[in-house]
């Protein structure tokens, strides 16, 4: 057995009491992939805390012990911190930095530049997801994995995965979910509480965006506006246009999708997706913004008309 997981098994099998911390503003995988792990610990009668700086999103409360997702760390000793999904040490928040009494760090990711600060290791930047890897602890212990917990493995899939969408769909992602279809999961159950009970807020907002839809000459980019009149037309709130800027990249021919986010009267927040030829995190770094190949960000003050020319111009150079 890989020499890493048979070092975290022992660490479960020895300890009594674990931290499970992950990245703030948490994702599918970040809260599937923690609660995976907090319910596989919970049945062998360990005790778990759960933390994350961020509340859990709505969406996600249907999962197992979702409700024990804390801000706060509890006043007590662990024998083991796992740190999930994290990329980077600083996301895990305020509170887990200034933590001192966590016994050692157990940091399990697949973020690509993830910092190995743990004193175990577990990271495979090809993992679909961090649930994976927690599917590979518990086949590693040789333990069963019960409905709650396979639950919380085939959420942290599909999500991180884009409902297998996405590049990082390998064979283990497809045999992981398979096997928690197994175990009982229900596709169309997931799938109904994920992408079927949207608030209808986040329709309304939406039918205004759509139609700021912008196609470049050459059909080669494509934008979308938001404004704050709109959140107050249609009582939405910045947090529903997650998946926005997927609408203007799925246009055929065109390589980035912009989403220009209104965030004060001449500021804009200017977010980037890439289909994968070009580097947009090239792009938002000409505008001190970061990011990753395919999406990244960068914030610019000016009207909405002098925003989207000073980006525009530069897509025209660039591409
Ligand atoms: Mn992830």
């Amino acid at each position: 057995m890989d020499q890493t997981l048979k070092s975290i098994v022992e660490e479960i099998r020895k300890g009594s009491a674990f931290l499970i911390a992950s990245h703030e503003s948490p994702d599918g995988d970040a809260i599937g992939a923690s609660l995976a792990l907090a319910n596989y610990l919970v049945g062998l009668g360990k005790e778990v805390a759960i933390h994350n700086p961020d509340p859990v999103p709505e969406l996600y409360s249907f999962l197992p012990m979702a409700d024990r997702f804390s801000p706060a760390i509890p006043d007590r000793e662990f024998d083991a911190a796992f740190v999930l999904d994290i990329g980077e040490y600083r996301r895990t928040g305020k509170v887990f930095g200034e933590f001192k009494r966590y016994g050692k760090y157990i940091n399990i990711d697949h973020h690509l530049m993830s910092d190995p600060f743990g004193a175990i290791n577990l990271i495979d930047p090809k993992a679909s997801a961090t649930g994976a890897l927690i599917h590979r602890i518990i086949k590693a212990a040789g333990d069963s994995i019960d409905y709650a917990t396979a639950l919380c493995i085939y959420t942290a899939v599909i999500t991180d995965t884009g409902s297998f969408h996405y590049s990082n769909s390998d064979q283990e992602a497809f045999n992981v979910a398979g096997e928690m279809v197994m175990l009982g999961v229900d596709a169309w159950d997931v799938a109904e509480r994920l992408y079927e009970s949207q608030p209808r807020q986040r329709m309304e907002l939406l039918a205004l965006v759509l139609a700021t839809l912008n196609i470049s000459p050459r059909g080669d980019f494509a934008s979308i506006t938001v404004t704050l009149d709109m959140y107050d037309k249609s009582c939405a709130t910045a947090e529903l246009t997650d998946g926005f800027i997927n609408y203007p990249r799925s246009i055929k021919g065109v390589e980035v999708a912009i989403f220009f986010r209104q965030l004060k009267a001449d500021l804009y927040k200017v977010g980037f997706r890439s289909k994968g030829k070009v580097n947009v995190a090239a792009l938002s770094a000409a505008f001190g913004g970061g990011g990753h190949h395919n999406a990244a960000g960068c914030t610019i003050a000016g009207s909405i008309d002098e925003v989207r020319e000073k980006v525009f111009a530069h897509l025209e150079q660039v591409l």
